[in-house]
């Protein structure tokens, strides 16, 4: 196998087993990179007076790390700034949030621009480059412009906006030909997939043949591919010592009552808030079964610097505070609300301690909570999964309780629906959607992704040049 780069934001190496930071996305390219002994290159997340392109490298459980600082400039326009203020919240489907700035986009292309330059020396023949996520969706043409000709790919982990949304974006049509330089381009669900070729097709005229795009003599594979976690792994936790200690003390905690568990990074588009309203309508509507559960909601601070995120962690405290405030007792609080960090094997005791997950984003790309969920169960006695219709992991746990996070008569329904499920169908719900998660891991998403992209190309540059002789 070829060496793999991996280039995003973000590097943080998946190491040892108490890590707080590794996600999925973490765990995955770690052992894709391990495996082709590749190099993970981005931004170290620190600041410096003057941008100088000095990469500092590191060796982290055998995989080797380079990082660029970047100036103040850079992270405002281009990290918080069009990053998160303009793509995060208009693929998200929320317009109404985007900022359109001329500073944002100069600035997302400057720093693709330094990526590009900075990463170009380190790029030898027969390597093979692998750009994730909305930051670096120019970064595989600026690596062309600078004689880069080997196989590169592009993952998006977040949705594709339907066309009409994508349109208001000013810079729509340079940003989606700037992807047309890349061999293969994934998404997680057939749903974004589809959105993208509508765009390309309909708004570049750029033709599409059998999941293949071509677009100025280029071929460009086009593929849903759907990020899993390290389902073993995550099982493994949740049988381990930590996670059967934190499962014993919330057991202790709740005191027989059923507990209902939400874990998500502070974000509006994980539909904390819809879901809160959901939760005190079926407090409201069900006297006799409420005082039976509560709710643990952890949401860990993120992207604090952004004003929209300072917003919803104040709205999040007021709601809580206030159905707390209406509906709690003397020896009872309906809604925990947490605001901090717990290391994964924690979270696998809270999932495995918890009878029911409520996993309701207004919009996710995928949503690897609802997977967590689902590897930490007690095979005899499984909890149930709430899960929106709008997260990508909806396209394959068609068994969870399926609803519209935006509507708080459904998640109530289907928090009443759950709490009454009969064992065997809780069972029988739980074992489809574990075969899915066991089958369709963290490692089948990145064989299926570097299959495509160490593919041969579909035609040869002589029949390219022949054919537009
Ligand atoms: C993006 C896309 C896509 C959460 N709280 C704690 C903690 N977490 C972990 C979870 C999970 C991860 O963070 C969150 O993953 P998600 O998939 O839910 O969401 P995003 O961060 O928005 O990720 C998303 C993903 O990329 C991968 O492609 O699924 O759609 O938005 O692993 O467990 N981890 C620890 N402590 C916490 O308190 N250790």
């Amino acid at each position: 196998m070829s060496r793999l780069i991996a280039i995003s934001n973000r590097v943080s190496v998946a190491s040892g087993e108490l890590s707080k930071a590794s996600g999925g996305l973490a765990m995955a390219l770690t052992a894709a990179l391990r495996e082709s002994g590749g190099l993970w290159f981005g931004w170290s997340g620190k600041r410096t007076d003057r941008f100088s392109g000095h990469i500092d490298f590191n060796r982290v459980d055998g995989v080797t790390t380079g990082t660029v600082d970047l100036e103040d400039q850079d992270i405002d326009e281009y990290y918080n700034g069009y990053a998160n203020r303009t793509l995060w919240p208009l693929f998200h489907y929320r317009i109404d949030l985007a900022e359109f700035e001329r500073d944002f986009a100069g600035g997302y292309q400057r720093a693709n621009v330094r990526f590009a330059e900075t990463v170009r020396p380190l790029i030898e023949p027969d390597d093979a480059i692998w750009v994730q996520d909305y930051h670096m969706i120019p970064l595989g043409r600026e690596l062309r412009r600078r004689g880069c000709r080997n196989r590169i790919g592009f993952f998006l982990h977040i949705p594709w906006p339907p066309p009409r949304l994508l349109a208001t974006l000013p810079e729509a049509q340079e940003l989606v030909r700037s992807m047309f330089a890349y061999d293969v381009i994934g998404f997680q669900t057939e749903e974004w997939l589809k959105s993208f070729c509508t765009y390309a097709e309909e708004e570049l005229g750029i033709q599409l043949v059998d999941g293949v795009a071509h677009a100025d003599g280029a071929e460009v594979r086009l593929i849903s591919c759907p990020i899993g976690i390290d389902a073993a792994h995550f099982e493994a936790l949740a049988d381990g010592p930590v996670a059967i200690e934190t499962a014993a003390r919330m057991r202790e905690s709740a005191d027989k009552r059923v507990m209902i568990v939400g874990v998500d990074r502070l974000d509006y588009s994980k539909g904390v808030e819809e879901r809160f309203r959901g939760y005190e309508r079926f407090l409201t509507e069900s006297p006799e079964e409420r005082k039976l559960v509560f709710l643990l909601q952890i949401a860990p601070t993120s992207r604090g610097t952004v004003e929209s995120y300072r917003r919803i962690r104040e709205t999040l405290e007021g709601l809580s505070g206030r159905i707390n405030g209406e509906h709690a007792d003397l020896d009872w609080v309906p809604i925990r609300y947490v605001n901090r960090n717990y290391r994964r094997e924690e979270l696998a005791g809270v999932f495995r301690a918890a009878k029911i997950a409520l996993v309701t984003p207004l919009r996710d790309g995928m949503n690897l909570v609802a997977k967590e969920f689902v590897a930490a169960q007690e095979p005899g006695d499984p909890g149930v999964l709430i899960l929106s219709r709008f997260a990508g992991a909806a396209e394959q746990l068609t068994d969870a309780l399926l609803v519209n996070p935006h509507s708080a008569e459904e998640i109530a329904d289907a928090i009443r629906a759950a709490l009454r499920m009969p064992k065997e169908e809780r069972i029988s719900r739980w074992r489809t959607m574990k075969a899915n998660v066991d089958r369709e891991d963290v490692h089948w998403w990145r064989t299926r992704f570097t299959d495509a992209l160490m593919a041969p190309p579909l035609r040869t540059a002589e029949q390219v040049s022949s054919e537009s002789a």
